[in-house]
């Protein structure tokens, strides 16, 4: 009695294991279903994401694309040559904050003082402020890397920040011209820099009007392109923040341009639409920043 009284202890006891072991991996199935469910729920909508993100991707490089095909009609892309050769020379480049000069004698001055008066080629970028003019040059001449985008121009959300002319030297081949931003938060002596350094300076070989895609050019830009035009200094209009132009912002761009008067003019400038900022939702790269390049080469001479 005792014995099968063990015996069935026993059994039950190995019932009980059995069942335990039986719920146990029941429970780790079930559990694992689980796992397999939510893993493949997870990776449904990172694909969902994935191809979100192409889709706004495709539709931002085809809205950049009516815009050249609206806008630079009388100007080709440049070739895939020229953008080579562009950045082969860039890379090889250093480029060095040289000086900064709050008037125009103190530019000459300085000018003369560093490079015992030879002559480089130059280019300025100009626009209202806050328009990206100095995220711009830290692009242009750090390549985009994110971690030396702040090297050269120090850029900011505060509208004025950069507060006089600011000469950056590109290995003593050419100079990029970071101005202080006119508009509501310019100044009366950072104009008359500017301006007089327009009339005056013999190497500038062309302007880079800088106007944000989202704000549009104003009567502010309308008065500098008629000072620019009345002095005959060549000058090509560059659209930033193209990123955060939205579905519902895009016609309101078209309708700034088409309504600016610059369409009308006898030789019209070239437009670059580019963003200096990446956004991972349309913008994954840089775009419209080659083109740049090889026009600002150009102009120097240096393609
Ligand atoms: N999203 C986006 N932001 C930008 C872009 N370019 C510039 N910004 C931002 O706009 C702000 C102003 O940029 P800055 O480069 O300082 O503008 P600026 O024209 O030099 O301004 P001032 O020196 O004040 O005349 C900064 O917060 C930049 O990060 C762009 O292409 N996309
Ligand atoms: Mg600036």
């Amino acid at each position: 009695m005792f014995l099968s009284t063990k015996i069935l202890y026993q059994n039950g006891l190995k019932s009980v294991a059995r069942t335990n072991y039986i719920a146990t991996v029941n429970k780790a199935q079930a559990i694992l279903e689980q796992r397999k469910i939510e893993q493949s729920g997870l990776s449904s909508k990172f694909r969902k994401k994935n191809s979100k993100q192409e889709e706004d991707t495709q539709v931002f490089y085809r809205f950049l694309q009516k815009l050249e095909n609206r806008y630079n009609t009388e100007y080709k892309p440049a070739s895939e040559s020229a953008i080579q050769a562009c950045n082969g020379i860039i890379k090889s480049l250093e480029s060095k904050f040289e000086f900064g000069a709050p008037q125009y004698e103190i530019f000459e001055q300085k000018d003369s003082n560093t490079y015992q008066n030879k002559i480089l080629p130059e280019i300025i970028f100009l626009g209202k402020c806050n328009s990206g003019k100095s995220t711009l040059l830290n692009n242009l001449l750090t390549n985009g890397k994110k971690k030396d985008l702040t090297k050269l121009a120090r850029a900011s959300k505060v509208a004025g920040y950069t507060k006089m002319l600011n000469v950056y030297n590109i290995s003593n081949r050419f100079k990029i011209v970071d101005s202080p931003g006119y508009g509501v938060k310019g100044t009366a002596e950072q104009g008359d820099v500017t301006m007089n350094y327009l009339l005056k300076r013999k190497n500038l070989r062309r302007v880079y009007l800088l106007a944000s895609a989202v704000t549009g050019l104003n009567h502010y830009d309308s008065a500098i392109i008629d000072y620019l035009i009345e002095h005959a200094i060549p000058f090509e209009i560059v659209w930033t923040k193209m990123d955060k132009v939205t579905p519902s912002l895009e016609p309101i761009l078209l309708d700034n341009i088409d309504k600016s008067g610059v369409l009308e003019m006898p030789v019209k400038p070239r437009f670059f639409f580019i963003n200096s900022k990446l956004n991972k939702q349309k913008c994954p790269k840089r775009y419209g920043l080659e083109n740049l390049k090889v026009s600002i080469m150009q102009a120097c001479n240096l393609l």
